[in-house]
């Protein structure tokens, strides 16, 4: 009875998880018969960081994410508030747990998340892994940042630096689309 009563409780503390979502699409909104750009981004390779992490896309194209051990993710925020999601729309990845080899050699997962840029806005976003602090630590990046102002990339870092809280998450991958690794040397 009260082995039962355990049981019970950590169902309470615990909820069981439910069906992942679909993952959602977004299909492209840009017309056009040429083949559209793929621009590769590996997060965590030599650290907490997106290499590369200054991005500069042209509008249609695709920006790929790869992931390196140990367990990293990619959010979209908003320049001044790093570490949280931008809005409810906001792309969020989901986690991407790679074992780190034995012998050190470089691996990704085998499966990348990627988004469609739709506009030659910024793109501001963070890894919100809050194991290390990755994003308190430095490890954000942008796509498209203006080069003729103050928003730049040293300043969103250094605003995250500041983020005294945990970097936020969404409930569920969304904004992109997430799938088997369809260019497993690309980036590396
Ligand atoms: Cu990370």
């Amino acid at each position: 009875m009260l082995a039962q009563s355990i049981l019970l409780l950590a169902a309470a503390a615990f909820p069981a998880v439910t069906a992942a979502p679909a993952l959602q699409y977004r299909e492209p909104t840009k017309t056009s018969t040429s083949p559209r750009t793929t621009h590769s981004v590996v997060a965590g390779r030599g650290g907490l960081r997106f290499d590369p992490e200054n991005i500069v896309a042209e509008v249609g194209s695709i920006v790929e994410f790869h992931f390196t051990p140990l367990n990293h993710s990619v959010v979209e925020a908003a320049f001044d508030s790093p570490c949280v999601p931008k809005d409810a729309t906001s792309f969020f990845s989901g986690f991407f747990p790679v074992p780190r080899p034995a012998d050190g050699s470089a691996v990704q997962s085998g499966e990348v998340f990627q988004i469609e840029v739709r506009d030659d806005k910024p793109i501001w976003f963070y890894c919100a892994q809050n194991t290390g602090r990755h994003c308190q630590s430095g490890m954000v990046g942008v796509v498209n940042q203006r080069f003729d102002g103050d928003k730049t990339l040293a300043v969103f870092r250094s605003k995250a630096a500041a983020v005294q809280g945990a970097s936020v998450v969404q409930a569920q991958v969304q904004g992109g689309w997430r799938g088997a690794n369809p260019n497993p040397q690309s980036g590396f």
